[in-house]
């Protein structure tokens, strides 16, 4: 890593304190280092004849419930036969340093996994199901799921509680997310390629309210524009830099 990143890093670790306020807006990317496909990255794998856009989608899902769900129970088993990295270990570590809070376009649990204890799950999570007809929504982490699962109330089909392509934010935790994007000191970007909205403005909205915006990535993003610091490099070997010892 470039010296005057080390050190404008050790610098910024430094002047942090239990009422530093930091938010974080995660992606894809800080999973790489655990093994997870990454959108972009999931040409490497059986379901590469397939664009993650078409599949997660309500329409994909009607259509074909039953390869939409195989497509969740693979990326189900691939997130249980690994784990958090040491990236999403640093942020439970700096949870407890600092005042910090997590939005993530994750669905894959690790933030939770690691101990971090504030994370709002801005695209749902793959380890709930929530019914087509009544909406009753549970955790169900068995691995293999059972095809087409249907809902215990109401025998309902049962669909992944993620958001689709196409569908709104949980608006509590969309409100929630512009309000710590909108108050804090560090805004840290990590793993994302900031495409996706209406995540990627969060980004925006900690810039303009004055936060300094620090991204972590292997290369530049859609939102590199709005970093005051750019930290190239893996994050499960960059993000450990930021916490005090
Ligand atoms: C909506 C859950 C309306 C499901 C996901 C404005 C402009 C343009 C388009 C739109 C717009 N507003 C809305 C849209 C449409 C759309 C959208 O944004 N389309 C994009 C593709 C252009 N948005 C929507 O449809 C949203 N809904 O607008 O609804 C509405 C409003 C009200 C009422 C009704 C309807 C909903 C979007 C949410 C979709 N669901 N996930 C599931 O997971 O199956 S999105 C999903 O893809 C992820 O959650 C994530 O958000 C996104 C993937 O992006 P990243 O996480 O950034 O990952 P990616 O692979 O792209 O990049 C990886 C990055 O990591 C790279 O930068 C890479 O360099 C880096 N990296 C890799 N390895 C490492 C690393 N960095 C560090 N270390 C490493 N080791
Ligand atoms: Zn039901």
């Amino acid at each position: 890593m470039d010296e005057t990143v080390v050190q404008e890093l050790a610098r910024i670790r430094e002047s942090i304190t239990p009422s530093t306020k930091i938010s974080v807006l995660s992606g894809a990317g800080i999973s790489a280092a655990s093994g997870i496909p990454t959108f972009r990255g999931a040409q490497d794998s059986l379901w590469s004849k397939y664009r993650p856009e078409d599949l997660a989608t309500a329409q994909a899902f009607y259509s074909d419930p039953e390869l939409v769900w195989r497509w969740y129970d693979w990326r189900r088993g691939l997130i249980a036969e690994s784990k958090f990295n040491a990236a999403h270990q640093a942020l439970a570590d700096l949870e407890k340093k600092s005042d910090l809070v997590i939005v993530t376009q994750n669905v894959d649990g690790y933030h939770q996994d690691a101990g971090s204890s504030t994370v709002h799950e801005f695209h749902g999570s793959i380890w709930r199901v929530r019914c087509t007809d009544c909406h009753y929504e549970r955790y169900e982490r068995a691995v293999p799921i059972p095809l087409l699962p249907h809902c215990k109330k109401c025998g309902g089909l049962e669909r992944p509680a993620v958001v689709w392509f196409g569908e709104g934010i949980d608006p509590q935790i969309m409100q929630r997310s512009f309000e710590v994007a909108g108050d804090c000191d560090l805004f840290l970007v990590i793993g994302t390629a900031g495409a996706v909205y209406p995540a990627a403005s969060l980004v925006d909205a900690a810039k303009n309210a004055g936060a300094m915006v620090i991204e972590f990535n292997l290369e530049k993003s859609g939102v590199s524009h709005l970093a005051d610091l750019f930290v190239p490099g893996s994050s499960h070997d960059t993000l450990p830099e930021l916490v005090p010892g």
